[in-house]
């Protein structure tokens, strides 16, 4: 198989916050279904707030890498890296033994800024609200991107807001 793509996915509001207290700023049951779907069976990297966060350690299914500079951090089914460039290999070496085609940068926002430069393709969910928070994604060029994929979601049962899932590719 040809290099796994790098891949951030995220969830934002329209002001681009993430999170808020070390939590979403939001209900989504819909988007977390599609996370779900997106990244079940491909490796997952995370920074070590972002695994203190998971209502579920490690997410089933996916290999769990935590970035920390904490030398003597253990996550609990998952592993640890201590910088992103280790983690990066990590997951690439792991896809390219599961003959899959992606790797998965899940957050949270230090760990975003790292990987954005490495990024081959964003899923972004824009979820049609500005919530307060104190976490937001970094700022992306948009001539830098271009829109390969384009879904809108009404909120639906277990929903707080809209949003549409779109699919972004390195120009
Ligand atoms: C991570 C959860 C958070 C709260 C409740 C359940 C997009 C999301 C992330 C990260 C949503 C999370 C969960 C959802 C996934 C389930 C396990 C339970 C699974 C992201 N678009 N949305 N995120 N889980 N990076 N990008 O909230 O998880 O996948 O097994």
């Amino acid at each position: 198989m040809t290099q796994p793509r790098i891949c951030l996915i995220v969830a934002r509001g329209r002001n681009g916050v993430i999170g808020s207290d070390g939590d979403l700023p939001w209900r989504l049951s819909s988007d977390l279904k599609h996370f779900k779907a997106v990244t079940s069976g491909k490796p997952i990297i995370m920074g070590r707030k972002t695994w203190d966060s998971l209502p579920r350690r490690p997410l089933p299914g996916r290999l769990n890498i935590v970035v920390t500079r904490q030398a003597d951090f253990i996550a609990e089914g998952g592993q640890v890296a201590g910088d992103l460039t280790a983690a990066l290999a990590h997951a690439l070496a792991q896809a390219h033994l599961d003959e899959v085609d992606e790797v998965f940068v899940i957050g949270g926002a230090q760990i975003y800024a790292a990987a954005l430069d490495h990024a081959h393709r964003l899923y972004i969910t824009e979820v049609d609200a500005e919530p307060d928070g104190d976490v937001a994604f970094p700022a992306i060029d948009a001539s830098a991107w271009a829109e390969v994929s384009r879904t809108v979601c009404e909120a639906g049962a277990g929903d707080d807001h809209g949003f549409v899932c779109r699919v972004l590719e390195r120009v």
